[in-house]
C-alpha cells in the first residue's frame, strides 16, 4: 500500500473533528489526494451498523457490543480504507481501533485484561494498523460544557457516568503509553491554531514526504 493512514482518538468533545477538518482542508489545499472518513461508519453497511450501535437501544453482551463495532470496521476497512490507500490517498480516521480499546475495552470493560486480550487480538486479525494517532485529552467538565451547547442528539456512550468517560479517558493515556512512536497526545483545551500547528508539525515529521 501505497498510502498514509492517520487516526484521531479520544473522548467526546475534545475537539477530534475540528481538527480532522483542519488538517483535511489543509491537506486538500496543499494538492493532497485525502480520504477523510470515521468510525463507527465510513461505509455504507458501517454506518447503519453506527446507527443500531450508538442510538438502536439494544442491550448486547460486552463481547457482542465488540464484535459489532468490529464488524463495521472490517466493512470499512475492505471496502473504502484499503483501496483508499492502495490509490495512494491520505486516508484521516476520525476514530479507530483504540477507541474500541478504550470505550469498551477501559470504560465498560473496567480493563478487565480478559477482555483488553479480546479486543487486541481482533486488533491483530483485522491487520491494519494507523501509522500515526493524535489522541486527545480534556478535562471532563469542560468536555460536558462543549457537548451541551451543541445540537446534536446524544448517544448511548454519551450518556454513561462520570467514572466510565474517566476509565476512558485513563484508557487512552495508557495506550499513548503503550505506543509511544505511533500515538501523539494532543491537550485538546489548548487554542484550536496551537492544536493545528502542532498537528501540522508531527505529520510532517512522521512523514517527510508531506509538506504543509
Ligand atoms: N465508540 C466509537 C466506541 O464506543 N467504540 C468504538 O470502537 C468507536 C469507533 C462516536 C461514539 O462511539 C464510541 C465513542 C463515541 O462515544 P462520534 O459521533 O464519533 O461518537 O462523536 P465524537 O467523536 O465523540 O465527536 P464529538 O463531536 O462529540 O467530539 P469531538 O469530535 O472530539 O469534538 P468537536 O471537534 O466536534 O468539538 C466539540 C465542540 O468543541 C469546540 C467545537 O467548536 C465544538 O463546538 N471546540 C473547541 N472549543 C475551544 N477550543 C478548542 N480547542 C476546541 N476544539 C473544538
Amino acid at each position: 500500500m501505497t498510502g498514509h493512514f492517520i487516526t484521531f482518538e479520544g473522548g467526546e468533545g475534545a475537539g477530534k473533528s475540528t481538527q480532522v477538518k483542519r488538517l483535511n482542508d489543509h491537506l486538500i489545499k496543499a494538492g493532497y489526494d485525502i480520504l477523510l472518513t470515521r468510525e463507527p461508519g465510513g461505509s455504507e453497511g458501517a454506518e447503519a451498523l453506527r446507527e443500531f450501535l450508538l442510538f438502536g437501544g439494544h442491550s448486547l453482551s460486552l463481547r457482542s457490543e465488540i464484535m459489532a463495532h468490529f464488524a463495521a470496521r472490517c466493512d470499512h476497512i475492505d471496502q473504502v480504507i484499503k483501496p483508499a490507500l492502495e490509490k495512494g490517498k491520505i486516508v484521516i480516521c476520525d476514530r479507530y481501533t483504540d477507541s474500541t480499546l478504550a470505550y469498551q475495552g477501559y470504560g465498560l470493560g473496567k480493563g478487565d485484561q480478559t477482555i483488553l486480550s479480546f479486543i487486541q487480538k481482533l486488533i491483530l486479525l483485522i491487520d491494519l494498523q494507523p501509522e500515526q494517532t493524535f489522541i486527545f485529552t480534556i478535562p471532563y467538565a469542560i468536555a460536558q460544557q462543549r457537548l451541551q451547547q451543541r445540537s446534536q442528539k446524544t448517544d448511548r456512550y454519551e450518556k454513561q457516568n462520570e467514572d466510565y468517560h474517566h476509565r476512558v479517558a485513563d484508557g487512552f493515556i495508557q495506550i499513548a503509553k503503550d505506543h509511544p512512536s505511533r500515538c501523539h497526545i494532543i491537550n485538546g483545551h489548548d487554542k484550536m491554531e496551537t492544536i493545528e500547528q502542532i498537528i501540522f508539525n508531527k505529520v510532517h515529521q512522521q512523514f517527510p514526504d508531506i509538506i504543509l
